[in-house]
């Protein structure tokens, strides 16, 4: 039997990926899997995109709201990192026959205009570190079975990232209330669920804020132009072939995405 490592875990993850194929909880098979090594996988993983071609563009969040917390069984927050290959540009379709079983979820992005490196960041010096707020949406695609993973298992697969979209246009974070920005979920049309702001640990600026904080517990930072998502606002929803699904908010602009395929 082979020992599990590091790179084993990077290669059973890239490789699900790229065959679009589930598998099963990595801790089931490697309990040793902890979460700093969980981190130097995630970042081995990054490492391996990197030198294939993709370019770093922001970071994400992931479980910052209660809401995908009990839908996951998991209490924690987590960061991974944004590539270019993710970039959805508005308009474009989903090609769900990349992909696994994707689901979708409404975000809070954040465009930076300075570095932003803890400790000690506050939601305050957080937001004093953004250049502009946009509506997100993130399609997540997570390569374990049933989305079914301990907090170890989503860090090693960056935070189940796929695809993710953007609005052009930023608002000035001066003038928003993002506690109280409203959002509603839509799928074909049906409401399947709404939040405010508050949702994301209180506030999108306290997620950019524990961002810069964690990242620094690894010598990282979110570094100035880098787009960053607070996480999912609602929980995700599925989609498929055909569906339509759109994410309004009350300042913040509509985002539609198309899913397209033939599985
Ligand atoms: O698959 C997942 O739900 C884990 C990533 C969480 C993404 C988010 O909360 O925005
Ligand atoms: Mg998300």
């Amino acid at each position: 039997m082979t020992e599990w490592s590091i790179d084993r875990v990077v290669e059973t993850l890239e490789s699900a990926e790229h065959e679009r194929r589930e598998i099963g909880r990595l801790t089931d098979e490697w309990p040793g899997l902890d979460l700093a090594t969980a981190y130097t996988a995630q970042a081995m993983l990054i490492e391996r995109k990197l030198a294939g071609g993709e370019r770093r563009v922001g970071t994400k969040l992931g479980l910052t709201s209660r809401a995908k917390q009990q839908r996951m069984g998991i209490s924690s927050p987590l960061t991974g990192v944004l590539t270019d290959a993710m970039v959805l540009s508005v308009g474009a379709p989903l090609a769900f026959d990349e992909l696994i079983h994707p689901r979708v979820e409404p975000e809070i992005a954040f465009v930076m205009a300075t570095d932003l490196e803890g400790p000690g960041v506050t939601a305050a010096t957080a937001s004093r570190a953004v250049a502009s707020v946009h509506a997100g949406l993130e399609v997540i695609d997570s390569r374990f079975r049933d989305f079914s993973f301990a907090l170890p298992d989503v860090v090693a697969d960056n935070a189940s990232s796929s695809r993710f979209v953007v609005s052009p246009t930023g608002y000035d974070p001066a003038g928003l209330d993002l506690v109280l920005e409203a959002c509603v979920l839509r799928r074909n049309g049906e409401v399947v669920d709404t939040a405010t702001g508050a949702a994301v640990q209180g506030n999108p600026f306290e997620a950019l804020a524990l961002a810069a904080n964690d990242l620094a517990t690894r010598g990282g930072k979110i570094l100035a132009g880098e787009i960053v998502l607070t996480g999912g606002i609602t929980d995700a929803v599925f989609v498929h072939p055909g569906d339509d699904v759109q994410v309004s908010f009350t300042t913040l602009n509509s985002l539609t995405l198309r899913v397209e395929g033939t599985r």
